[in-house]
């Protein structure tokens, strides 16, 4: 396989999955620490708060990537350890824990890239509104600044917001995810203030003229299972809430109109065009977190698709439906070639931009057995999306880079520690780590490309 020298290869992890100590050195609590508190909403009953303890061990996890050889690490800001309530001074040893994580990086030649809200909003803001109040959108501009004020010497590569499908959808429509709200179509007001956060922050990122900033969107591939239009109309719709809701008021400065229909929120968005003037900012690059393909049929979900409401306002009546194909251990299908199609869609509304997958992994469920972890699917799952990676280069595609997801084993949201997506084995009695099999395949490779 060639890939670019010049292509960058890191990994991956979010403050609350793998930091811990949630309480320590004036953290205030997030809205993932509320929800994980509540009964029933995490399937082992876990929270974050001692997760992989990677807020005392850095130094080790930064020494574990130079070994596998790494360019690059992405990993995401604490906002409750900048701003304990959301708001005003920032909290110096907050700023210092990142300071001292970016040095020891770049002393190790490994290439920060910060992520500055991935899921963690201090529980104060939520409590005035959350997402849902547009106020937090400038809170969120003034936070980015402050960070860069912090940390601006040392990491110039921001990411404004992780995923904020899931933080509108999964947290206000299925209330699967923090702050567990089930509004409907009303969470689409908070995709919206996520949206401006990020065109804010944007504008507040570049008083700093070596700044290089993105977004990075979820995107799934979706295919009509059949070839009906009620299909193919199904498809439409979680094409343009999961895909096109995002992409286009970023990339071109519009919701599409076929989705504020599908949601009935014509109005209140109208309302809100302006908007789209700051929402759609230059950018340096995109970001895609690609994981798998969804092909949907027209029908009334049952089973576990019809056991929360619909992360999908609009769409209740659409059936998410089972190929055949190999599933990862989250139960999602694995399609490879689904990641060149996201590339692609992203790509037509802007040619000139550098793209990179920001995330893209599988769970297991990992053993260790002799101090060693076999995890062949991994491994698997990793090569063939890395091939994915470079047929979308030699399609032409400005494809500059890729992530794994995850340096180490985390709490998975709602699944808390039940799903393991490391290359790197965490025991989570003892905090030791391993490197898995997919790991020592991925540091061979790297070490390959060196040469
Ligand atoms: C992403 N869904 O989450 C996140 O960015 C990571 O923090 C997470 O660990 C990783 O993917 C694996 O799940 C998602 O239900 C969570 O569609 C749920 C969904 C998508 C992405």
């Amino acid at each position: 396989m060639q890939l670019p020298r010049d292509f960058v290869i890191g990994t991956a992890t979010a403050s609350y999955q793998i930091e811990g100590a949630t309480t320590e050195d004036g953290r205030g609590p997030s809205i993932w620490d509320t929800f994980a508190a509540t009964p029933g909403a995490i399937v082992d009953g876990s929270d974050g708060s001692v997760a992989d303890d990677h807020y005392h061990r850095y130094a080790d996890d930064v020494a574990l990537m130079a070994d596998l050889g790494v360019d690059a690490y992405r990993f995401s800001i604490a906002w409750p350890r900048i701003q304990p309530d959301g708001t005003g001074k920032p909290l110096q040893a907050g700023i210092d824990f990142y300071r001292r994580l970016a040095e020891t990086l770049l002393e190790r030649d490994i290439t920060p890239w910060a992520t500055l809200y991935h899921w963690d909003l201090p529980q104060a803001l939520e409590d005035q509104g959350g997402w849902l109040n547009r106020d937090t959108a400038e809170r969120f501009a003034e936070y980015s600044a402050l960070v860069q004020d912090g940390l601006g010497d040392l990491v110039t590569n921001w990411i404004t917001l992780n995923e904020p499908w899931c933080s509108a959808f999964l947290g206000y429509a299925s209330g699967v995810h923090a702050p567990g709200k089930q509004l409907g179509s009303r969470a689409a007001y908070a995709a919206h203030h996520l949206l401006l956060g990020h065109g804010l922050a944007t504008q507040a990122l570049r008083r700093d003229a070596d700044a290089t900033v993105g977004i990075t969107l979820n995107l799934y591939s979706v295919r009509p299972a059949g070839e009906s239009p009620e299909d193919v109309d199904a498809a439409r719709r979680i094409d343009g809430l999961g895909n096109r809701f995002f992409l286009e008021p970023v990339l071109a400065g519009r919701y599409p109109a076929d989705v504020l229909d599908d949601l009935g929120e014509q109005r209140w968005f109208a309302e809100r065009a302006d908007d789209l003037t700051t929402i759609k900012q230059p950018l340096d690059f995109f970001g895609i977190n690609y994981y798998s393909l969804h092909t949907v049929a027209a029908g009334t979900p049952t089973g576990d698709q019809a056991a929360a409401p619909t992360a999908n306002p609009g769409s209740d009546d659409v059936i998410f439906v089972d190929t055949g194909a190999p599933k990862t251990g989250m139960g999602w299908e694995i399609h490879p070639d689904g990641l060149v199609d996201v590339i692609r869609q992203t790509h037509a509304y802007a040619p000139e931009l550098p793209i990179y997958i920001t995330e893209n992994g599988s769970a297991w469920p990992d053993e260790i057995v002799d101090g060693a972890v076999a995890d062949p699917d991994r491994q698997q799952y990793l090569e063939d999306h890395l091939a994915a990676c470079e047929q979308a280069v030699d399609e032409g595609l400005p494809l500059a880079g890729y992530f794994a997801w995850s340096l180490l084993d985390n709490y998975e949201w709602a699944f808390g520690y039940s799903r393991r997506f490391g290359i790197v084995y965490v025991d989570y009695e003892t905090q030791v780590r391993t490197v898995k099999q997919s790991g020592r395949w991925l540091q061979q490779f790297l070490a390959g490309r060196k040469g």
